[in-house]
């Protein structure tokens, strides 16, 4: 059995793109792996939070996660924050990176590039990813492929401790999907869905209403050929719904190209809109039943307890390749 673990940010909603890409993956794996996945309240705060909206989307997220098919039975599923391992051997990792190494990072690039001087936060977030993934000695971390390049940066540090410390940490490898990998802004196809984006329009949340999923899509930015066809290159738009579509329905995208061959773009969009209903309203109606509930108070505190005992072998062992403490 391997150790699986990731995460998701309580930053908003959860829309399509953190579910085909993650979400939907940490769920496939958990009948056969150790599988931990966490809520990671404290990559949010790299980003200024208030406080009662960031408590409220901690449970929202938690609920999905449940909503979604995690199974605490199988699962350990629990609030980053409720493990100080995670920061302890953050700042570990900290003193054996460079900031070269750090300055390379896109989302940094991308997050800070209106600011002049950006939160040091959201600088050192790769190396507090790479806590949370050491910390529990994983063999796979599931993710969307914007997170290709953290993986790596996660991985030279386990590689640089074990050579300078002898065998400190396990090596893990990233898992990425081939249809959700990365699902893009259905306004701007060249850019990834985002909870944060401003348009709302620009995204699938998993709580959005059959009305709302019904405008997004079918104002979807495509392009003037009128062909379905996938062509991520020339036509982003289309190829983006393509992928959606193949993801939710399980169906090839070369079978789903043969189904509308002939049509317009406004058929698909329409048939779409049915299929990702349909995916959706399920994990809604989990959802509500769970979000209230004091059995997800339960589950997490429960969650926190396992990682907990997990998290403390693990700094006792770093601490001691360090030569720190008594
Ligand atoms: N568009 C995407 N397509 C596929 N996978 C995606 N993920 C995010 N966006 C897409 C994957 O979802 C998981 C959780 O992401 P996160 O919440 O930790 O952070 P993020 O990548 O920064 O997600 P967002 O939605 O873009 O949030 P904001 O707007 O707050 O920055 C990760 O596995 C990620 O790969």
């Amino acid at each position: 059995m391997k150790r699986v673990f990731s995460g998701v940010q309580p930053t908003g909603n959860i829309h399509i793109g953190n579910y085909l890409g993650a979400l939907k993956q940490f769920v496939e794996l958990q009948d056969e792996n150790n599988c931990i996945y966490c809520i990671v309240d404290l990559h949010s705060i790299t980003l200024p939070q208030d406080p009662k909206v960031l408590r409220k989307n901690i449970l929202d997220v938690a609920a999905l996660y449940l909503a979604v098919g995690l199974d605490p039975k199988k699962s350990i599923i629990f609030v980053q924050s409720m493990v100080p391992g995670h920061t302890e051997l953050s700042w570990i990792l900290t003193c054996n990176s460079y900031t070269g190494e750090l300055s390379r990072m896109t989302q940094f690039k991308q997050k800070s590039r209106d600011s002049e001087s950006a939160p040091t936060g959201l600088f050192t977030y790769p190396i507090l990813m790479a806590a949370d993934i050491l910390l529990y000695d994983t063999d796979v971390v599931p993710v969307g492929n914007d997170q290709k390049q953290h993986i790596e940066i996660t991985r030279d540090l386990a590689e640089r401790i074990n050579n300078k410390y002898g065998k400190t940490f396990v090596v893990p490898d990233g898992r990425f999907l081939k249809e959700g990998a990365r699902i893009m802004s259905l306004d701007d196809p060249t850019s990834k869905m985002s909870k944060s984006a401003e348009n709302i329009h620009s995204r699938i949340s998993l709580l959005d209403d059959a009305n709302k999923i019904k405008k997004s899509i079918m104002r979807a930015t495509t392009d003037s050929e009128g062909t379905i066809r996938f062509d991520m290159e020339n036509k982003p738009g289309i190829s983006n719904l393509l992928n959606i579509y193949s993801a939710f329905s399980g169906m090839k995208v070369p079978d789903i190209e043969k189904k509308y061959e002939g049509l317009g773009y406004g058929d698909f969009k329409k048939d779409l809109v049915e299929v990702t209903v349909d995916a959706i309203l399920p994990i809604q109606q989990r959802y509500n039943e769970i979000r209230e509930s004091e059995e997800l108070i339960t589950i997490l505190k429960d969650g926190a307890e396992k990682a907990n005992a997990i998290s403390e072998k693990t700094i006792s062992r770093v601490k001691h390749k360090f030569g720190l403490g008594l």
